[in-house]
């Protein structure tokens, strides 16, 4: 990887900025497919899923017959793995859910907020070269806990594990299908694939267009999606190899992975670079890898309060901190998806089964937006109840704003009533 050293505060900016994709010939390519999904429905999926992914659409959803087919084709071991990340992943999301408190805010006026399911998700798992079961239980297992009562699945991939976590999570409809046309059938619904709420869920450049003009549409969806990222804060306590490992889990992801490696010591990124040129070559996805890592960046810094700006100017969708006081130092850190503290935290443990969720704002939106979890379930419905007590305490200052804002009907709304407790 290329070595900066000490760059100036003036050079940052450049420097940590992403690769800008331009989005438009992708969006003119993707409009015409959400049009034909929505005006012909199944035929234009059967159409456009033999056309791009060589699958015969069916229209029927997997069959339970299926999913108990695909359990027998795992090891005990991998299902046993699964189970267990299960567990973890559940643990982690159930602690979230907040207990409803009702709170007075003046005598008689009580106001409190429920969470409510979000009835209809749409959780899209990609095929391509790596058959992410693991986003299905970070996706389905908050769905689940929210009570979501209809979670709709379109993968193109019949992977047995994608079935396999399909079924843990409880995904009610399960249906093989890819690309901008899966993302359309959820968005607009159709003969076979019910329309849902929110659709949520990693893709490819052409996924990620659809999602992002169905948004455009007023459909909800879980964020917006670039290409993965690690920033690694390493000092001279870290280790070189696990440096460099952890590099290259996230380079391996795509040769567009974006790979971002500080220190204060530039024996450790000398030595985390040749770490890193040895466990390339041992690499099945090496090529991808490689490519990944020649667009990322080593960059020394002076001193640790450098480093601790560099990286929340970054806002890395996933930072690891093998550093000394690993604890303290990401209490600084104001702006990342999620932070590894310690040389025995891999990003690998939160991308698979320690429990929190591997869906994370990328390309700098973790500088405003967090990951998924259950909140991106839910909705918070506000519900309030003022008693005559109540509305003699607060008509006043209703009636007073109202006025002020000209909006006399808001004052006789109080006013009326006011006057009906004399
Ligand atoms: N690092 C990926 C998630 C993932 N890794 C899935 C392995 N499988 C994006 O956070
Ligand atoms: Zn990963």
């Amino acid at each position: 990887m290329k070595i900066l050293s000490f760059p100036p505060r003036t050079d940052w900016p450049a420097l940590l900025a992403r690769p800008v994709q331009s989005t438009e010939t992708i969006e003119k390519a993707v409009a015409p497919i959400l049009e034909q999904v929505r005006t012909q429905g199944d035929q234009a999926l059967a159409e456009l899923s033999l056309k791009f992914d060589k699958i015969a659409y069916t229209g029927l959803p997997f069959q339970p017959g299926d999913l108990a087919a695909a359990e027998s084709q795992l090891s005990e071991e991998l299902k046993t793995a699964i189970q267990q990340a299960y567990q973890n992943i559940r643990t982690f999301h159930e602690a979230q859910r907040q207990p409803v408190e009702k709170i007075e805010t003046m005598p008689g006026v009580t106001c409190w907020r429920r969470s409510v399911g979000i009835e209809k998700v749409g959780l899209y798992i990609p095929g391509g070269t790596a058959p992410l079961f693991s986003t299905v239980l970070m996706l389905g297992i908050p769905a689940q806990l929210a009570g979501c009562k209809e979670i709709i699945l379109c993968t193109p991939s019949d992977h047995p594990a994608i079935l396999y976590a399909a079924q843990l999570v409880g995904v009610t409809q399960l249906f093989r299908i890819g690309g901008a046309q899966a993302i359309a059938a959820m968005a607009y619904g159709t003969a076979s694939i019910p329309k849902v709420y929110k659709i949520f869920g990693p893709g490819n450049q052409y996924v990620t267009a659809a999602k992002m003009l169905v948004a455009k549409e007023g459909m909800a969806i879980d964020m917006p999606a670039g290409p993965s990222e690690v920033a690694v804060y390493a000092d001279d306590t870290a280790v070189p190899a696990f440096v460099a490992a952890d590099l290259l889990s996230q380079a391996e992801h795509g040769a567009d992975s974006q790979v971002l490696l500080v220190s204060t010591s530039k024996k450790m990124v000398t030595t985390v670079n040749l770490a890193l040129t040895t466990q390339l070559e041992r690499l099945p996805r090496r090529d991808l890898a490689a490519k990944a890592i020649e667009n990322s960046k080593a960059i020394l810094v002076e001193t640790q309060q450098d480093a601790i700006d560099l990286l929340n100017d970054y806002a890395a969708e996933h930072l690891i901190l093998s550093i000394e006081n690993a604890e303290a130092v990401a209490e600084r850190i104001t702006n990342a998806g999620s932070i590894f503290l310690g040389n025995f935290t891999p990003e690998s443990a939160g991308d698979y089964a320690s429990g929190t969720n591997h869906t994370l704002p990328t390309n700098g939106f973790a500088r405003a937006y967090s990951g998924v979890s259950l909140d991106s379930f839910v909705k918070k419905i506000t519900v309030q109840h003022i008693s005559s007590e109540g509305i003699r305490n607060l008509g006043p200052t209703i009636e007073a704003m109202a006025e002020a804002e000209s909006l006399l009907a808001h004052k006789r709304a109080v006013s009326l009533r006011l006057a009906s407790l004399e």
